[in-house]
């Protein structure tokens, strides 16, 4: 069966419809902290980091979209106005001394318009502000532990709950930290390489053994903001989540002081295995 123009133009028109349709309920159910159904967008950033990440992202996306018109013009150019059909007598131009110096300057600005904002955005990422909180992340096969040495040393497990919402990412226990503080995260792995990664802070950072890398990162605004291990660490890497609370600083004190009762048991019993296994 052969279709007219007109026909394809329709179905092409319906699909187009039917994907700016899927696309508008997904952005219409995303919520903060996690990913949403037919999502292509990044997420919406809470921290400084993220916001400079999304900013970054779209300056790059102008640039490429023009840089990708303007080749594909001149390629169209280049057909339709240099075939050999339309110059029966070809052109004998070898050199051109200002089309040559501009293709040579016109990159070369543009690299340096995209260095200045990517190496900016690398310090800030970098550079570890004076810090209010420090979390330890460790990544084990395949589940998070979290110390928090700050706060009276206590420190428990966070593993995936598979009744919880949203699937696949809730955990039995989260990691909470204050909105508005800075939060130093260490990281670290307690057998292969893991990576603790939240797109919504902007964070991504190797988790390796016999290392202790750190990231920082300043929730603006509280929730639930959902990662993934995000270094391949064996069969069960899909289902070692992240899942961070950002509350406000009276609800971190109270959380705390909850905390530090509930976990104190589990690692005083893990202490004192640990004295019996070395005796
Ligand atoms: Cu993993």
């Amino acid at each position: 069966m052969r279709m007219s123009k007109g026909h394809i133009g329709r179905r092409l028109l319906k699909a187009a419809v039917a994907g700016v349709a899927l696309a508008a309920s997904g952005a219409a159910f995303a919520e903060l902290g996690q990913p949403a159904p037919w999502e292509y967008k990044l997420q919406q950033g809470v921290t400084p980091v993220m916001e400079n990440i999304v900013w970054f992202h779209h300056f790059l996306l102008v640039i490429i979209t023009g840089i990708t018109l303007l080749v594909l013009g001149l390629l169209i150019t280049v057909v339709v106005r240099f075939n050999a059909r339309a110059n029966p007598v070809p052109s004998r131009t070898t050199h051109n001394t200002l089309i040559e110096v501009a293709w040579t300057l016109i990159p070369v600005l543009i690299l340096v318009a995209i260095a200045v904002p990517s190496f900016r955005l690398l310090f800030l990422e970098l550079d570890v502000p004076k810090a209010d909180l420090t979390v330890k992340a460790t990544g084990k096969q395949w589940y998070w532990t979290y110390s928090y040495p700050d706060n009276g040393k206590f420190e428990f497990d966070s593993l995936l709950a598979q009744d919880k919402k949203p699937r696949l990412l809730g955990v039995d226990n989260e990691m909470v930290v204050p909105v508005n503080k800075v939060v130093r995260v260490q990281t670290t792995g307690a057998d292969v390489i893991h990576s603790f990664a939240v797109p919504a802070f902007g964070i991504k950072i190797d988790a390796i053994p016999g290392r202790l890398n750190e990231t920082w990162f300043k929730a603006t605004k509280t929730g639930m903001y959902y990662g993934q291990c995000s270094e391949l660490c064996g069969k069960d890497h899909a289902f070692m989540p992240i899942a961070v609370r950002v509350v406000t600083d009276k609800e971190f004190a109270q959380w705390v002081e909850v905390a530090k009762k509930k976990f104190a048991s589990a690692s005083t019993t893990e202490l004192a295995s640990a004295a019996g296994a070395t005796q």
